[in-house]
């Protein structure tokens, strides 16, 4: 029984670069955008944006993400500038302000605004494939790079959701990209990974790759990467939750569901998870560390 526990816990890592708490981190997620699916527009004005990050970190979230770009299924892209215009000055705004933000971007030109104002991160939802500058810019700058799994562009996305094995073929796809980003220079000890949950995945492709998350990271062979998950709002809670009448949870009303998944992700060893709703899921990582503190075997 002993032993079966302990195969069910895994190391939790964590990038250089940034503080460790000694728990699954949680990111706030700062939209500031028009049309993203789970918080459309309420954070898109400069003064709302900042504070509502302000407001997230003020309820316990370690890393505030900030994105200018809808990444829902269907989404066109944005053009730089107005990327840029959306997210310059609340990452620099929650920067001065002394957070530690993450900028949501797969461009460098809007990554290179956003550390020079003081971001400390960089979430790539393209693992570095939409544009090749941007694993370099992070290899010089020797910040934290987060690199999402994905196939393709969120346009057609869920056209490429077909899998025999998902979590092989996740994991073989991840260690394309972790190769791709280090041969441009990226140092492996910066490198967080994120299965990608939503992006280019039916509801039962998420509820693989979260049943078995140990087989994400394990992709760093014997050093682990940190996993980042986002499972926030998203579409498979809402019907996983759906009414008698088969309409799936509207996104507004899938936060407890979504606290569910960040106490089961960090209990598995989850590195940080990223969500919308953050005074919930900061007790629920906070339950989950002391429940791992008590696991037999626990290593962290
Ligand atoms: N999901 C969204 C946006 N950015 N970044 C990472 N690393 N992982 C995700 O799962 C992820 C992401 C889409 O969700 P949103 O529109 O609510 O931000």
């Amino acid at each position: 029984m002993a032993d079966q526990a302990r195969a069910t816990v895994l190391r939790r890592a964590h990038p250089a670069g940034l503080p460790d708490a000694g728990r699954c981190l949680v990111m706030g997620v700062v939209n500031v955008t028009p049309d993203s699916f789970s918080d459309g527009g309420a954070w898109f004005a400069t003064g709302a944006a900042v504070s509502h990050g302000l407001q997230l970190a003020a309820e316990g979230a370690d890393i505030v993400d900030v994105g200018g770009e809808s990444t829902r299924p269907g989404a066109g892209r944005v053009d730089e500038a107005e990327e840029l215009r959306r997210v310059g000055p609340v990452i620099a705004e929650l920067a001065r302000a002394g957070l530690t933000v993450s900028v949501d971007t797969m461009r460098a030109g809007v990554a290179e605004f956003a550390l020079e104002a003081g971001a400390r991160m960089v979430n790539d939802v393209s693992g570095g494939r939409s544009d090749p500058r941007l694993p370099r810019l992070v290899a010089d700058a020797g910040v934290p790079y987060a690199i999402m799994h994905s196939r393709g562009p969120s346009r057609d996305m869920q056209q490429r959701a077909v899998y025999e094995d998902v979590v092989r073929e996740v994991r073989d796809e991840l260690r394309q990209r972790v190769d791709a980003v280090t041969a441009a220079g990226v140092d492996p000890s910066a490198i967080i990974v994120d299965p990608g949950i939503g992006f280019a995945k039916l509801a039962h492709h998420n509820w693989t790759i979260l049943a078995r998350l140990g087989e994400i990271s394990c992709l760093g062979g014997a050093s682990p990467f940190p996993v980042l998950i986002g499972a926030s709002r998203k579409s498979f809670l809402g019907r996983l939750l759906a009414g008698p009448d088969g309409e799936p949870r509207p996104a507004a009303q899938r936060d407890d569901a979504t606290t569910a998944i960040s106490a089961l992700a960090a209990v598995a060893g989850a590195w940080c998870v990223r969500v919308h709703a953050v005074a919930a899921n900061a007790d629920a990582v906070r339950v989950a560390a002391q429940w791992r503190g008590n696991e037999q075997g626990a290593a962290g």
